[in-house]
Formats: C-alpha cells, sequence, structure tokens
C-alpha cells in the first residue's frame, strides 16, 4: 500500500517531453490504449481525441501542481458564479497555452496528419448565450494567465446554445448535443457529488435554548462535478471551471422503486436530471421559469458547498472567510447564492446572524450586465417560498433589516422605501434579485463607463445614495490569446515581428504600432494580412454555407445576438435603401463602393419580433443575391449557427463593424472590441463601450452617428413620433414602402407588415429617428474606404490604440479595486 506522503505519491506528476518524438509517443499511447485504435484504422474523431488527451497530457503535471501549491498557501481566491460559459474550441487554446502548437503541428505530420482536420472535429461548448458568458470565458483565461487563484463555478449544460438553421430563410433550432460523442477535455469526479435539496418547509426549534430555524426539503438532487483545465498563456498555471451537472439520488429513486413503480422511478430520475438538461436560450431577457430558478440554485448551492469542503480547512474561523473568498454574481442569474450563504452560516454553522451578515457584505460582489429594465430578474415569492422555503425567510429578513436602514437615513418615505424594498409588489409579489445583489455586494459594478454611470444615476439612484461609493464601473475586455493571437495568427505575425511576442500578456504595448501606421511597408503588410483573413473566410464560408465572397469587397459585418435594441433593422434600412438607389437609377453604380453585408445572430426561440427581422435579413438577401442589376455591387450573406468558432473566422476579416444600438442600451458590447483589435473600423453609436473606442482611437479613426443617450431622453420626454420621421425622409419612405409593398416576400405584403407597423407605429428603439444619420455615417464610410491606404492606416491605429481592452486589464481593475486578491506564487 503506498502511502499519500510515500516520496513516489509525493513526486510530481512528469509531463511527456517537450519534443517531437516524445509528442508522437504520447500521441500515439493515447490512440493506442485510449481509443483502442492503430494509427491506420483510426477514425477523424479518434484521432481529435487522442491528440486532446494529449495535449492533456502535457498540462495535467502543471494542473495537479497548481491545486497541490494552492491548497499550500492558502490565498483568497475568486469563486466566479456564472450560469454561462462561452468557451469556444479548447484545442487550439490549449496547445497554444501548453507552447506546444508547433511540436503538435510536427508530430502529426509525422504521422501524416493535418492538424488543421483535427482542429475541426471539435465541438465548441456553447454553453452561453452572448456577450455574458463569452465575459465569463475571457476574465477565466485572464485570471489563469495573471496566475490569480479562481474557480470558474457553472452548470454543465447536456445541451448548450440550440444550433441555428434557416428553413425558408426562417430559424428553425436543433438541440445541441455536444456531448454526444463526449468531450476530452473534461474530468468527472462523481465522489464529490454534493446533495442539493428543494421544496418542503421550514420550522423553528431549539437550539440547546437558543432559537434556530432549520430546513426540512422534500426533495434532492446530485450535483456531480465536472472539472476543465483552464490554462494561462505559457506560464504554466492551470486554473479550474468546475461545471455542475444534475444526477437523480440513489435514496429519491429506490423509495419510489421500492414501492414498485418502476415509470414512476425513471420519470422522478428524469425530473431530476432535467436540472442541468438545457441552456436557457434568453439573452437580456429573463425567464420566469420553474426549472430556471432550479438550475440556479442547483449550481450555486453546489458551489457553495465545494468551497467550503475543497478550499477551507474543517476548523476555519468563520468570521475570516472574507480573507479567503470572494464570490463574483456574473448578473442576477446566481443571486440566490446570498441567502444559501447565509442560510450555511446561520442555519448549519450557527454563527450569529449579524455576524454571518457581515460577512456575506464582505464575501459577495455583484456585476450588472444591462440597463433594460425588463431585463432584470424577478421571482414570484409564490415560486420561490415553495422552492425555497427557508431562503424566502432570510431574503425577508435581509429585507426587514435593510429597510429599517433605509428609514434610519431617508426617514419615513413610504414611496421610496416601496421603490427600494427587495419585495416588489407588482404585478405579483416578487424578489428582486438585482436589488438583493445590491444590498449583498461589497461592490457593485457596471460593464462600461457610460453603462456603469447610468446605473448608478438612474436605474439605482436610491441605492446609490444609500451606499455611497458601492457603484464602480470596471470596463468589459476581451482575451488576447483567442481573439487576436488564434483567430488572427497572421496579424499577430506582423505583430510580433515589429513588437517581440510580449504583446500577448501586455495588450498596452500594441501603442507600439502607432509609428508604424506612417511606414508605407508596413501598411502594405497590414492590408495583405486583411486580405488574406478574407479569403480565409471565403474558403470557410463556401465549405460551411456554399457562399461566394467577392473579392475586392468591403466586409460590413454586423454579428451578435438578434435583439430590437441592437438594431439589426437600421443595417436592414441601410442595405434596402443602398439597393433602391441602384435600382431605381438614382445612385449611378460606379459611385457605390462594392460591399459584402454579413450578418451572425440568434433570436431566442420565443422571441417573434427578432424572428421576424432574421426572416426579413434573408429575404433582403435572396432578392439583392439575385439581382442582376447589382451583381458584383452587393451582397449579404447571413451563416446560420453564429458562435465562438465563426466570430474567429469573421472577426479578422472584417473591415466594417457595425455596433449601432440605441445609444443607453448596449451595456457594453464586446464585439467591438474584438474587431476594433482585428483592424476594423467601427460605425457605432455613443453607446456601451463604443464610447470609450472612440475617445482612444480618436474621432478620425471611427464613424459615429446617431442620437447620445441624453438626447435619446429629451426625445422621449417630447413624444417620439416615428411616422414624422418617415415623412420628413424620403429614402426612409422609399426603403420601408419597398419592405410594404412585398418587394422581398414575392409580393406578400403581410409577410413583414409587422415589422414595418411596428416600426411606423411604435418603434421602442428609434430605428427611424437614428435612420438619416446612419445614412449619411455610411456615406462617409464609403468614401473613407475609396482611399484604401488611409483606411488601412485608421485601421492600424485602431489596433495600435485599443490595447485597454484587454480582458487582463478587466481582470486587474476587479483585482484591485473589488476583490484585493493577489496572482500567488
Ligand atoms: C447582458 F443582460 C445581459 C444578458 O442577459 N446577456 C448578455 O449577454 C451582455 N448581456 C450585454 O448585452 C453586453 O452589452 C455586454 O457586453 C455583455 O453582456 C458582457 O457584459
Amino acid at each position: 500500500h503506498l502511502h499519500p506522503t510515500h516520496p513516489l505519491a509525493l513526486a510530481p506528476v512528469a509531463a511527456p517531453p517537450s519534443t517531437v518524438d516524445g509528442f508522437v509517443r504520447e500521441f500515439l499511447l493515447n490512440l493506442n490504449s485510449g481509443r483502442g485504435v492503430t494509427l491506420s484504422n483510426a477514425s477523424a474523431t479518434d484521432k481529435y481525441f487522442a491528440l486532446a488527451h494529449t495535449v492533456r497530457d502535457y498540462l495535467m503535471a502543471r494542473w495537479l501542481e497548481d491545486l497541490r501549491r494552492q491548497r499550500e498557501v492558502q490565498d483568497k481566491g475568486v469563486a466566479y458564479l456564472s450560469a454561462e460559459y462561452l468557451l469556444g474550441r479548447q484545442l487550439d487554446n490549449n496547445l497554444l497555452a501548453s507552447g506546444l502548437s508547433e511540436i503538435a503541428e510536427e508530430a502529426l505530420a509525422a504521422c501524416g496528419i493535418d492538424l488543421d482536420v483535427l482542429r475541426q472535429q471539435e465541438v465548441e461548448p456553447g454553453l452561453g448565450n452572448g456577450g455574458l458568458g463569452r465575459l465569463a470565458a475571457c476574465f477565466i483565461d485572464s485570471l489563469a494567465t495573471m496566475g490569480v487563484p479562481n474557480v470558474g463555478y457553472g452548470i454543465r449544460y447536456e445541451y448548450g446554445i440550440f444550433r441555428q438553421t434557416f428553413v425558408d430563410g426562417q430559424q428553425a433550432e436543433q438541440p445541441d448535443a455536444w456531448l454526444s460523442l463526449g468531450s476530452p477535455w473534461e474530468f468527472a469526479h462523481p465522489e464529490g457529488a454534493q446533495t442539493i435539496a428543494f421544496g418542503g418547509h421550514t420550522e423553528t426549534y431549539d437550539d440547546e435554548g437558543v432559537p434556530r430555524s432549520r430546513w426540512i426539503p422534500a426533495w434532492n438532487v446530485q450535483a456531480v462535478p465536472y472539472n476543465y483545465m483552464v490554462p494561462g498563456y505559457q506560464n504554466g498555471r492551470v486554473n479550474t471551471l468546475r461545471l455542475w451537472s444534475a444526477v437523480a439520488t440513489n435514496s429519491f429513486d429506490l423509495r419510489v422503486f421500492n414501492s414498485g413503480d418502476y415509470e414512476e422511478a425513471v420519470r422522478a430520475q428524469t425530473y431530476a436530471e432535467n436540472i442541468s438538461k438545457v441552456l436557457y436560450p434568453e439573452d437580456s431577457t429573463p425567464q420566469g421559469k420553474e426549472l430556471r430558478l432550479q438550475q440556479q440554485y442547483f449550481f450555486v448551492a453546489a458551489s457553495i458547498r465545494d468551497v467550503f469542503d475543497v478550499m477551507l480547512p474543517a476548523d476555519f474561523e468563520l468570521t475570516n472567510l472574507p480573507e479567503r473568498i470572494i464570490f463574483q454574481l456574473n448578473d442576477t442569474h446566481p443571486v440566490i447564492a446570498v441567502p444559501e450563504f447565509m442560510r450555511v452560516l446561520v442555519d448549519e454553522k450557527k454563527m450569529d446572524w449579524d455576524a454571518a451578515w457581515a460577512v456575506t457584505q464582505q464575501c459577495f460582489a455583484y456585476t450588472c450586465h444591462t440597463l433594460l429594465p425588463e431585463a432584470l430578474e424577478v421571482w414570484p415569492v409564490e415560486l420561490l417560498g415553495r422552492l425555497l422555503p427557508r431562503h424566502l425567510e432570510i431574503i425577508y429578513r435581509i429585507n426587514e433589516d435593510f429597510l429599517v436602514a433605509v428609514r434610519e437615513k431617508f426617514g419615513d418615505d413610504e414611496m421610496r422605501i416601496r421603490d427600494m424594498s427587495i419585495i416588489g409588489e407588482h404585478p405579483v409579489r416578487s424578489v428582486r434579485m438585482a436589488y438583493l445583489a445590491t444590498v449583498a455586494g461589497a461592490k457593485v459594478n457596471g460593464v462600461a463607463e457610460l453603462h456603469s454611470q447610468l446605473l448608478r444615476d438612474k436605474v439605482l439612484p436610491d441605492f446609490n445614495e444609500f451606499y455611497p461609493g458601492k457603484f464602480i464601473n470596471v470596463t468589459n475586455g476581451v482575451t488576447p490569446r483567442r481573439f487576436v493571437r488564434l483567430s488572427n495568427p497572421s496579424l499577430s505575425g506582423l505583430i510580433t515581428d515589429a513588437l517581440g511576442t510580449g504583446w500577448v500578456t501586455d495588450l498596452e504595448r500594441l501603442r507600439e504600432l502607432e509609428a508604424y501606421a506612417e511606414d508605407p511597408e508596413f501598411r502594405t503588410q497590414f492590408a495583405e494580412v486583411k486580405a488574406a483573413n478574407k479569403r480565409l473566410l471565403s474558403d470557410v464560408l463556401r465549405e460551411r454555407d456554399g457562399f461566394e465572397v467577392s473579392d475586392g469587397h468591403m466586409l460590413d459585418v454586423m454579428v451578435k445576438r438578434l435583439h430590437e435594441y441592437k438594431r439589426q433593422m437600421l443595417k436592414v434600412l441601410h442595405i434596402v435603401t443602398t439597393y433602391e438607389g441602384i435600382i431605381s437609377g438614382r445612385v449611378a453604380v460606379g459611385d457605390v463602393q462594392p460591399r459584402t453585408f454579413i450578418f451572425g445572430a440568434k433570436a431566442a426561440p420565443g422571441y417573434v419580433m427578432a424572428k421576424r427581422i432574421i426572416h426579413l435579413i434573408n429575404a433582403v438577401g435572396s432578392v439583392v443575391n439575385n439581382d442582376p442589376r447589382v451583381e458584383g455591387k452587393l451582397k449579404v450573406l447571413f451563416p446560420p449557427n453564429y458562435n465562438v468558432t465563426l466570430a474567429e473566422r469573421v472577426i479578422p476579416a472584417a473591415d466594417l463593424s457595425e455596433q449601432i444600438s440605441l445609444a443607453g442600451k448596449e451595456a457594453s458590447g464586446t464585439g467591438n472590441m474584438k474587431f476594433a483589435l482585428n483592424g476594423a473600423l467601427t460605425i457605432g453609436t455613443d453607446d456601451g463601450a463604443n464610447v470609450e473606442i472612440r475617445e482612444l482611437v480618436g474621432d478620425d479613426n471611427f464613424f459615429l452617428f446617431g442620437m447620445s443617450e441624453p438626447e435619446v431622453e429629451s426625445l422621449w420626454a417630447k413624444g417620439y413620433k416615428p411616422s414624422s420621421f418617415y415623412n420628413a425622409d424620403s429614402g426612409l419612405r422609399r426603403s420601408l414602402d419597398l419592405i410594404a409593398a412585398g418587394a422581398f416576400s414575392g409580393g406578400d405584403r403581410s409577410m413583414f407588415e409587422p415589422i414595418v407597423s411596428n416600426l411606423l407605429y411604435d418603434d421602442r428603439f428609434m430605428v427611424l429617428a437614428d435612420y438619416s444619420a446612419y445614412i449619411g455615417a455610411q456615406a462617409k464610410v464609403d468614401a473613407a474606404y475609396a482611399d484604401q491606404d488611409a483606411w488601412t492606416r485608421s485601421a492600424i491605429l485602431n489596433v495600435a490604440r485599443c490595447g485597454y481592452f484587454s480582458s487582463d486589464r478587466s481582470m486587474r481593475d476587479y483585482i484591485e479595486r473589488i476583490w484585493h486578491t493577489a496572482p500567488s506564487f
């Protein structure tokens, strides 16, 4: 029997030698012993799995060592609680992080295998909807790269974001069975399962003279952790992403099974396992579904237990918790963690309420990702009380104490008390999760300057007054590893030739490129990189969708979730206007810059208007793409199923980045940052992080248009009548009329009528009000693009000046201003 302290057991795990030979040997071993095949009869899947396992083997030594050292030093750690992680493919990222990319390529070539073919085998884990989930993935990459101890906690959805197809131009959704072949990147730890309870009732009891409450739940499920490596960029560090999967508990099954009802036992099992079955495909809208609340409680309760079980010694002094752990709440989705943490401290650890609350207020911080009031989650008291009765009591108590303090500070202003209460009364009595998070959090942050300011001054002004200093800004960022180094190897090569390799972890160094913008030789090379990326995209779209991308076209790209506030309709109106101008003969074909418009967007399956807009984009595309009058001039491409993998191809090829939300509605945007860092120029409103991008790149290198947020507010206050904009602008009239007349629906006037009348009579996001400014700005884009050399210079300056938008910088801001953690060893 080998004792755990035996030198052999303690010896660090040896990684295979980092040589081509060593890699080949490990790869073949994984193919033979792991997959049970030989090289000659291995399928592409076999080879992909063997390769992934080989990369794992190299990272494993570092991971285990990291975990050991983290246990040893007991530094403060960050538990990032997020219902979504939109990871993208792992293979290339992990090859890059481990510094094995070249060795792997050579080793596989020696085996007669093309690495690129194996890359394509990977199904990306789409465990998120959009910006919020991708941000979480960027953040954990940065923390690992900076050597900050962190566990990302979330849900291992069996089905991620739906796969989108188009049927007659309309969105259809297919389940994303990303695990059907298994994932080589995950490590199941069924022995580390936590039991998560639901339902039942509470009771009070006498605990040796102390009155206490306890929860008697009605049913439970097992939360089984799956670990994923999160390797830092070539720094020997590996953090952990820990996703929970729901499995029915044995006791649960047995009770029913013993009663002889097999079908009921299976039904119960299915019910429990539904909890981690599927990602809710809503973005920026709360989904008030019981199963969703179950998901939220399921993963945060398991994560909190995990922190107590794995991170902390059994005798840990609980008042010192803030020195060891900070829970970052990624939006309201994990906020039920607050009452759960209180329940554990007070009911289970028998801590005094006030002491527990003082600890809780230092152990949580909350990030808000939206300004749309309808997107702030609320849970009906009836539902919350039924599913989590003890938590509801705890929330009531938190609210009571809070409102007492509010009265102390603001007096008996009943209106204000009602507005600030964590419990809202209309339309039904509900828990306002954003308020709970604000009351519990040490800090509350928005995700871009403008957003944080509006959050403070417009959405939660009473809370800001009550808690001076609690509201701060941390502008979002994106990881330069995935979104420059990996996705744009040509540009990376050019930058590295100029600056050396350090920029990958110190993105502000891109500043040094400013001087190169003045160098004609460098501009030529930069333009060649863009052209090469366009060819790569063209290959991908031909292979994937049968599309042809014409040479010499400006690539004008709008990729993001389909949402009215993001205003894909404004883009459609620009396309229709340009098209109508040419076919009516009002605009000479020669005066229009040849453009390919690329869209990528999923609509929430229940969001009817968004799906109509998708239908319209496809309809406009099929008319424009088949009209000989604009052939070679205008093209509209809408590849289905936009995801991280496609983003990595589209963004490096783009010339123009469309960031055209109504001012005050897009909290930050992160696609905007990715495009600028890859040398696309932005046409954008003064919204979200666009504001900061424009400040950094300069007005000359950014196409600003449209109303500012205060202008939007004053137009609303005046009374917005979209039809007056329609009446005042002949171009707008012609375009909307063309859609209404059925020009894109084979003469059917009813098909897109709901879109047109919505714009004319409602237009919540003021598309018509910004139309003329947008068309004007697009004319400037056309003119600017005509001078290719000047355009390239601007593009270089965009790259040079956007180093600020590295998620490493975002993480540094969180660390210094919220978490007070530090890189360890
Ligand atoms: C915001 F509220 C939400 C949401 O439910 N999902 C989501 O992706 C986005 N977001 C914002 O819309 C973006 O502006 C922002 O950049 C992103 O979160 C990350 O903060």
